[in-house]
């Protein structure tokens, strides 16, 4: 029905609002809260409320400002009210209402009839087809600015939500979310204006917003909780299908849940209620990726019905099994060293760092995604509506990784150093060789359920929310796998040559072995290492919310509530490391005192990799001995228990068990006024906050304890939209605002990494951070589905959390006084501030010659620049906040015409710090710029089934890691380029 009214609205050139909703007559009574603004915005959301069609063509709403509507009450005495004051008439045409410019002053009722929109009756659809005649052809050319369907559509349907929003927000909308090529709901968020991801695997997985990480994610309004470090959601498993916007709030409200030093994202489902009657759509995809030459599927199907807008229900699926493979080179980090010659005088010189390994890894991941998602609504009344919704995710994904490693040493021969100290290249001998295989599966699974409901009364709008939310995971990474530790057997011998000067993602590398390297016999078990890392959150919340109108002066209206939170957080992250003894012990089956690969089960050498890091020049090993690994049957072989924090020594230490307990109450004053001729609205309030949380761990195997805070704060805000002129808009906003630390961070926990002989401890006494934040936005809305905005942002943070670092003796771990453990502690660390501006722009080229005029661009940037308290250890210079990068930009451009759409988008970041590290160990580490190339098209065989693709990383650009120096590398990730193509139909 819809795909049938955009058509025809295509072919009339008029501008067009359709709700497509047939059951509703213009005489029945609806609901509507409009406020004045201008024709181009209010016609449509006054359309969208009536559930009735308006045809206008563009230049007719030119400087027109519609009347507010609020209240229940019919729709044509409501498009009367609306109307009233300007020159706009009404005329009926099929089953469409035109509005055409007439002379001044009210316009009788009963000089026309209206009809529900999309009755079916083909003779009236034919008098509409006759539209463009009837509304003038004057104003045709220039009415082709404006179709709002399609990309354009959408993107004037986000537009809209920005300008009447009360606070400074970005939005982006279900179908411009549908056509981007996104894998997941966080790649979706990459494309508003601030939003920066990361990325794990080749997926979007976390992101901050202006540099910062310390945000709020809801779903729904609601605490998205997940299996995620911290709680935090596993936005890499959630399907953007199910997503209807996605709203970024840079300036907070004080009815807004507190939480955000960046911003406070709301990821909106898809509502029954929201879309047309009868909503049936489906997507089948081949998914190829072309690292891992395979070839897998996604799907997805959702159905939504909306019964007369009384009752609604909805529910989707998406589900993908795909395959895919990274390959990456890594240091494992640096050393400092005085053992080392670099300038090739004979004498060793202090101070040099020189790589710890050459690792080449191979990725091998096995994908399955399931996405869930229903929603039910139900207005039992034209002022009452009850909600429930619930989501369910899971990502599975089993990996296997062959870790090639070659362990340097002081052994060298011929370093060179260049003049920061890095040992760039050197031959070193007697090195270690070891081929490893790591079974490290990942299971995320999350439910969130929620119910609200809303009675709209004559004097105050009541609302109540309550919600519920479980994450499980086990999370395999490092620290979180199986792995058979093998040797060369005694009397192999490996001399390796490495050089970094290439500047290449992979050092050049040659291996000089007395023994066939890839031949598997030639190894022997050294030991056994088997770690996971378990989270099982849940939480719950509740809210109450009364909005009172008022008509005392300027004050239209006093918000109050109150909101409950309680989240519990729960990891483990046990590692077990059998003695070598009991290995021999159970393993050594032909008695010859070493366990061989043909004694290590489970374990399959299939030497199967013959062009490592294919799109890198240079000189090192592309033939490896890789395969896979069982860690179940190894585990059954040799009587390992499943490493759980109760069957592993020092297992307890690792626990992480907050509760965190949240009541808040808040009150916001509204109002409105003009400044000379220009309406100005605004909103104060101040948030009242107490935090209670309790952390409960153990010192020990066997001695347990608990710690107990508490904080409470005053959160003021005020948020202020002055409209210069109709296209114009200037906002305002200041607040106060507290994010708390991770819960991951809050612990009580202790989890050393044995091999690396560092590890981290959390801190139960960690305060929030704490900041006042000043924003300004200028928004200019020039042209149809265009706007050009610039916006402005100053925090001053109060307490910046910072890591620190010493060397402790570790009771059970350390082997003498001397064998310490390097343990980083967050703590709370001094003032600092973050500031930057955004500039985005968005234009529909409707000016130039067809079919240019199909085309749009999309391109916002972001500064960002901080001072912290943070201090690198290796320079003693100030390092900005992790995670910020000062440069960030996305440009997007498309087409689209009623056959063909396509779009390229293009993300880049400059580099940024991920971590502070100590000097002795190489320094802190940055990940270098990276861009990334995406595209999609679609191609609409009928008015309800279209083709589409969509191609992911195309340029497949390398993500680059180093320390403090980017000759000293410490990662290069090389990811699958990604192709999706299919059939989607929508009924
Ligand atoms: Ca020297
Ligand atoms: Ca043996």
């Amino acid at each position: 029905m819809r795909a049938s009214r955009a058509h025809f609205l295509a072919a009339s050139a008029s501008l067009a609002w359709s709700m497509a909703s047939p059951a509703e007559a213009a005489a029945q009574i609806r609901r509507f809260d409009i406020p004045a603004q201008p024709a181009r915005t209010g016609i449509p959301l006054f359309a969208r409320q009536a559930g009735i069609e308006i045809l206008v063509s563009a230049p007719t709403t030119e400087g027109v400002t519609i009347s507010g509507v609020k209240g229940a009450m019919d729709v044509s005495q409501a498009l009367q009210r609306l109307l009233a004051g300007t020159d706009l008439v009404m005329v009926r045409v099929g089953s469409a209402i035109v509005l055409k410019r007439g002379k001044a002053g009210p316009t009788p009722a009963a000089a026309f009839t209206m009809m529900p929109a999309g009755e079916p009756n083909p003779q009236e659809h034919e008098t509409a087809g006759a539209a463009p005649d009837d509304i003038g052809s004057s104003d045709n050319q220039a009415a082709q600015d404006i179709i709002v369907t399609g990309i354009r559509g959408s993107l004037q349907q986000s537009i809209n939500v920005k300008r009447r929003a009360s606070n400074i927000v970005d939005v982006i909308t279900a179908q411009d979310i549908g056509k981007l090529p996104d894998q997941n709901v966080a790649e979706s968020m990459s494309r508003i204006t601030g939003v920066q991801i990361t990325r794990r695997e080749g997926d979007g997985s976390n992101f901050t917003v202006r540099g910062i990480s310390q945000n709020r994610l809801e779903i729904n309004g609601r605490t998205f909780l997940g299996p995620g470090a911290g709680g935090s959601a596993s936005l890499e498993s959630i399907s953007p299908e199910i997503i209807g916007s996605i709203v970024v709030s840079k300036s907070p409200t004080a009815d807004m849940p507190e939480g955000a030093l960046g911003a406070t994202v709301n990821l909106k489902t898809k509502r029954p209620l929201d879309l047309d009657d009868l909503v049936i759509s489906g997507r089948l995809q081949g998914a190829y990726t072309d690292q891992a030459d395979h070839l897998g599927y996604r799907g997805s199907a959702l159905i939504s019905k909306n019964f007369d807008d009384r009752f609604g229900v909805l529910a989707s699926i998406a589900y993908s099994n795909t395959h895919t493979q990274g390959q990456s080179f890594d240091s494992g980090g640096w050393t400092r060293t005085d053992a080392i010659d670099g300038d090739g005088d004979g004498v060793d010189d202090p101070g040099l760092f020189r790589p710890n390994r050459f690792m080449a890894r191979i990725y091998d991941r096995r994908e399955q995604r399931l996405t869930l998602n229903s929603s039910l609504q139900f207005r039992p009344a034209d002022n009452w509506e009850i909600i429930l919704d619930g989501t369910y995710s899971r990502l599975k994904r089993e990996r296997n990784s062959a870790n090639y490693q070659i362990l340097f040493n002081n052994n060298d021969v011929d370093a060179v150093a260049d003049e920061h100290g890095t040992v760039v290249s050197g031959t070193f001998t007697g090195v270690t060789l070891r081929p490893l295989i790591y079974d490290e599966p990942t299971e995320f699974r999350s439910t969130n359920l929620g119910f609200s409901t809303k009675y709209d009364g004559d004097v105050v709008t009541m609302s109540a929310d309550a919600s519920y939310s479980k994450g499980k995971g086990t999370d395999g990474g490092p620290g979180a796998s199986f792995t058979y530790v093998v040797v060369p057997r005694a009397g192999n011998v490996t001399n390796a040559s490495y050089d970094f000067s290439s500047g290449g993602p992979v050092p050049n590398l040659s291996l000089d072995t007395n023994f066939d390297r890839n031949d598997p016999a030639q190894y022997q078990l050294a030991s056994i290492f088997d770690g996971d890392n378990i989270t099982n959150n849940s939480g719950y919340d509740g809210r109450v919310d009364f909005d009172i109108r008022t008509d005392w002066g300027l004050l239209s209206s006093i918000q109050v509530g109150s909101r409950y939170e309680k989240i519990k957080f729960y990891s483990e992250s046990p590692q077990s490391v059998p003695s070598a003894a009991s290995l021999l012990a159970v393993g050594d089956k032909n008695g010859d005192g070493i366990i061989t690969v043909d004694e290590m089960p489970g374990l399959n050498y299939d030497n199967s990799m013959s062009s490592f890091f294919p799109g890198a020049s240079g000189d090192f090993p592309r033939d490896l001995l890789t395969g896979t690994v069982d860690k179940d049957v190894a585990r059954d072989a040799f009587g390992l228990p499943i490493p759980r924090a109760d069957t592993i020594p020092l297992g307890r230490v690792s626990i992480r068990d907050v509760d965190q307990d949240t009541l808040a109450f808040y009150v916001r004053a509204n109002f409105k006024s003009e400044v000379g001729s220009m309406p100005i609205t605004g909103n104060a309030g101040v948030r009242y906050i107490s935090i209670e949380r309790i952390s409960s761990g153990y010192l020990s195997d066997t001695q347990a304890t608990a710690s107990k805070s508490r904080f409470d704060y005053w959160l003021p805000s005020a948020n202020l939209s002055l409209e210069l002129s109709p296209s114009l808009m200037f906002r305002a906003a200041a607040a106060k605002v507290v994010a708390r630390p991770s819960l991951n961070d809050v612990g009580v926990s202790f989890i050393p990494f044995i091999v690396a002989r560092t590890g981290s401890r959390g801190n139960p006494a960690l305060r929030p951070f704490q900041a006042t934040q000043y924003d300004a936005t200028l928004e200019w809305y020039f042209a149809p589905s265009s706007a050009l905005t610039l916006a402005g942002f100053y925090k001053d943070v109060s307490s910046f959390t910072i890591n620190t670092t010493r060397p402790e003796f570790v009771p059970g771990l350390s082997t003498g006084p001397d064998d310490l453990f390097q343990i980083t502690q967050p703590v709370n660390g001094k003032s600092g501030t973050i500031k930057g501006f955004e500039l985005a722009y968005q234009h529909a080229l409707r000016f130039l010659p067809a079919p240019f005029d199909n085309l749009g661009i999309q391109a916002n940037y972001t500064f960002v620049d901080s001072k912290t308290p943070l201090v690198d250890e290796a320079t003693q210079r100030g390092l900005p906040l992790p995670g910020l990068s000062k440069h960030s930009y996305n440009l997007i451009g498309y087409y689209e015409d009623e056959l063909l759409s396509f779009r390229v988008a293009y993300i880049h970041r400059s580099k940024y710090l991920q971590g502070q590290g100590s000097a002795a160990s190489g320094g802190s580490s940055y990940m270098q710029a990276r861009g990334q190339l995406d595209a999609s098209a679609q191609i609409n065989l009928t008015k309800t089934v279209r083709l589409t693709a969509e191609a992911i990383n195309l340029t497949r650009s390398v993500e680059r890691q180093y320390l403090q120096d980017p000759a000293r590398l410490l990662s290069s990730l090389r990811e699958d380029r990604r192709f999706f193509f299919g059939v989607a139909a929508t009924f």
